[in-house]
């Protein structure tokens, strides 16, 4: 057996680009139709180049990312490819102006991008790099199922159930706790006998408000309810937690695991759904894994399903991947869907390829 070379840090390129979603995202907070998506290769001097994508959510942080990857580009030039030990001078370099919002995730692009090229000169698809193997992991369809007219939100229902999906999440927030009733009975009817829904907030309520509506989503059988509160409002969340039945999930705005660890001190919510690009990358994925495993909490992901299904395969208390296909356009191969489950891919690396003529057609300009 060959041992896999040492890489070294050549280079970070950046590339931004804004693909059209299939179903527009209307969440209580925006409306999303296009995503906004920066595509981040690191390159070696030893020839193999890592890929990773982060999601903007607002076009003008890519290039803000873009330029913030320039100076991490300054600091990794030229060291070895260690991404715990890379992670680690970053966050030192990035202290004075704080490990956080868009300087966390352009240090996370660059960090998942780091796996996917040792992974590559391993010869090993990332999941087994990590000590797992590639295999299915459930998922529910995120895609679409917005603040939306309920004719729409039943249609749209029906056709996420194809690719055996027996999830899938819809959006609330509207205006009234009768509106929110309705978006749920809408959807509900179309989903035959054992599909589950989960709904999302995005931090629209206040605590009186998450009280009034989660007692009444009690008795509509949802299987989770995720943000209600303001995300840091862990006081408030833990309320929700003693006194609703239906689960609480929130975890998409975890910075870092030390929020998901202050986040599960304070009984904060019952479940947990970390962002590759928010906690850390990789690196932060597996800290915030272990953290779910010595609280016994099960623990989702948030969008980048491709490389997050390599991860819930080495994640001891795994729950849902949350599917969108934002990025399909864009790659060569996209995530296999079957069965309500997507399939680790059995190839080397975390499986990023871009299609270099779908991103020169979506390139942001
Ligand atoms: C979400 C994700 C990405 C953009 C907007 C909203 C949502 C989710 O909170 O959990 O999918
Ligand atoms: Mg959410």
């Amino acid at each position: 057996m060959t041992t896999p070379p040492r890489l070294t840090v050549r280079s970070i390129r950046a590339t931004a680009v804004e693909v059209p979603m299939k179903r527009v995202l209307g969440t209580s907070r925006a409306s999303l139709r296009v995503a906004p998506i920066l595509l981040v290769d690191v390159e070696t001097e030893e020839g193999i180049t890592g890929h990773a994508w982060l999601f903007c959510y607002v076009p003008a942080a890519a290039a803000a990312i873009a330029s913030l990857l320039v100076e991490v580009e300054r600091v990794v030039k030229g060291e070895r490819v260690a991404p715990v030990d890379l992670w680690a001078s970053l966050s030192k370099r990035f202290t004075l102006i704080g490990v956080q919002g868009i300087v966390r995730m352009a240090m996370a692009g660059f960090d998942i991008a780091c796996w996917d090229a040792l992974a590559i000169a391993a010869g090993l698809p990332l999941a087994t790099l990590l000590g797992g193997a590639p295999r299915k992991i459930r998922a529910y369809n995120s895609n679409g199922l917005g603040l939306m007219p309920l004719d729409k939100l039943a249609k749209e229902a029906e056709e996420l159930l194809e690719g055996g999906f027996k999830a899938v999440k819809l959006r609330l927030g509207h205006a009234t706790l009768g509106e929110d009733i309705a978006a749920v009975r809408a959807v509900r009817a179309k989903l035959p006998a054992g599909i589950d829904l989960m709904v999302d907030y995005n931090q629209a309520l206040s605590l009186a408000d998450a009280l009034a509506r989660g007692r009444a989503l009690d008795d509509e059988g949802v299987y989770w309810i995720e943000e209600p509160v303001r995300h840091d409002d862990y006081a408030a969340a833990a309320t929700l937690v003693r006194e609703l039945r239906t689960p609480i999930q929130i975890g998409e705005n975890f910075s870092q695991p030390h929020a998901m660890e202050t986040a599960l001190a304070a009984n904060a919510c019952d479940y947990v759904m970390p962002d590759l690009e928010r906690i850390g990358g990789v690196t932060g994925w597996q800290r915030a894994a272990a953290l779910a495993q010595a609280h016994g909490i099960e623990m989702s992901s948030h969008l980048f399903p491709e490389v997050s299904a390599h991860l819930l395969a080495v994640t001891p208390t795994a729950h849902w991947l949350e599917y969108v296909d934002w990025a399909a356009p864009i790659l060569e191969e996209s995530l296999g869907v079957a069965d309500g489950a997507v399939q680790v891919p059995d190839r080397p690396g975390n499986g990023l390829q871009w299609n270099q003529g779908a991103v020169a057609h979506y390139r942001m300009k």
